[in-house]
């Protein structure tokens, strides 16, 4: 194979994927914002372009990427628990309810219902998450610490949760490399924004099935 076949990058799935029915959690940092923005710009093109209404796209931010493992892993366990205690609550008001046949029970179940549903985080668990942040080589070995940590840190967040969590923390030597990754000119060169492989990432895993 020549190096002008050679296809760099993730091949193009064969199967549809519909994200019409996903809840993704994505978490930014505030590091290098206007990269990383960028990047959250092109993971919200793509989440949206295979399918996720917005509405149940939820955004947070968090300082660094240090904080991203940490701030993730409570959001999904949040959200994990919220709809364990909302099904408890309705089953619970719905057997008060039948067994008194009293219409305020009744009511408060549908009211519970209803404030779920302006609340996206209370709407049920996540079905992906996406954690993004730039980190970029500096003098000393804080890089390197940090890059290692988020890393592992994340893995254990996908693994430990059951939520597939897309790794979408570029780990540069330079700006320039940075800005390449998120579709952003340097010189002649304009890159491809990586935000958008994480986007269709998160959906292909949400949505994998034996
Ligand atoms: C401290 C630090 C440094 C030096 N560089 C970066 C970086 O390039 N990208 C990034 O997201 N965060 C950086 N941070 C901040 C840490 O991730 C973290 O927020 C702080 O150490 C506080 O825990």
């Amino acid at each position: 194979m020549s190096s002008s076949d050679f296809h760099k990058g993730v091949k193009e799935t064969g199967r549809k994927l519909d994200g019409s029915g996903l809840k993704v959690l994505v978490v930014h940092t505030r590091w290098n914002a206007e990269i990383v923005d960028e990047l959250v710009r092109g993971s919200l093109q793509a989440l949206e372009a295979h399918g996720v209404q917005r509405q149940n796209i939820v955004v947070r931010d968090v300082p660094g990427a240090y904080e991203l493992p940490g701030a993730a892993q409570r959001l999904i366990r949040q959200a994990q628990q919220q709809s364990t205690n909302l099904v408890s609550n309705v089953v619970e008001d719905l057997m008060a309810a039948a067994g008194e046949l009293a219409g305020s029970v009744r009511g408060s179940a549908v009211a519970a219902a209803a404030d779920s549903a302006a609340d996206p985080i209370k709407q049920g668990p996540f079905d992906a998450a996406i954690c993004i942040g730039v980190l970029i080589k500096g003098s000393t070995m804080h890089f390197e610490y940090i890059a290692d940590a988020v890393s592992h840190g994340l893995m254990r967040v996908g693994l430990d949760t059951g939520v597939p969590t897309v790794f979408g923390v570029l780990t540069c030597l330079d700006s320039d490399q940075a800005k390449l990754r998120a579709g952003q000119r340097v010189g002649a060169e304009t890159g491809h924004n990586h935000g958008a492989d994480w986007g269709a990432a998160a959906v292909e895993m949400a949505l994998l099935e034996i």
